[in-house]
């Protein structure tokens, strides 16, 4: 009896281990940055500057430093300030959340400048990538608009 049960014991825990390695990579930290609920705006024919929107929700404390996509030839981070009566923009060296802090990009505040605006050949959507201080890239597939 103990002999006919062994190897289906041993299969078992061959299962078992099997799961757990396979389960391994759900164990990781959880992305430090999750990038949500964005859009980049289609600019005017003729205008080489866009903007995009999203928001960020940090898990672990996170410095933004860069910001690149294939739309354009620079992206900068921006935001609103009041000049009299009044507002300007103006560039964000880095962007720096807290864990569990959320920061909406949004039109009339922050948000990513895009620079000499290459259109796509083709698609309704395009990359935003944000780097942060370690280099860590977060990518996000955004929709294109034109509000
Ligand atoms: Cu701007």
């Amino acid at each position: 009896m103990n002999a006919l049960r062994a190897p289906g014991l041993a299969m078992l825990l061959a299962a078992l281990l099997a799961g757990a390695a396979g389960c391994a990579p759900a164990e990781e930290a959880p992305a430090a940055l999750t990038l949500s609920e964005g859009w980049i705006r289609l600019p005017p024919p003729g205008q080489d500057r866009s903007a995009a929107y999203l928001t960020l929700t940090a898990a672990a404390p996170v410095t933004l430093v860069a910001a690149e996509s294939p739309l354009a030839e620079r992206v900068e981070f921006h935001t609103m300030v009041r000049d009299g009566d009044l507002m300007r923009m103006r560039e964000l060296s880095s962007v720096s959340l807290a864990p569990g802090e959320t920061r909406r990009l949004a039109p009339g505040g922050d948000h990513l400048m895009l620079f000499g605006w290459a259109p796509p050949a083709q698609g309704a959507a395009g990359e935003i990538t944000l780097i942060d201080a370690n280099e860590t890239r977060y990518t996000v597939t955004l929709p294109l608009r034109e509000r």
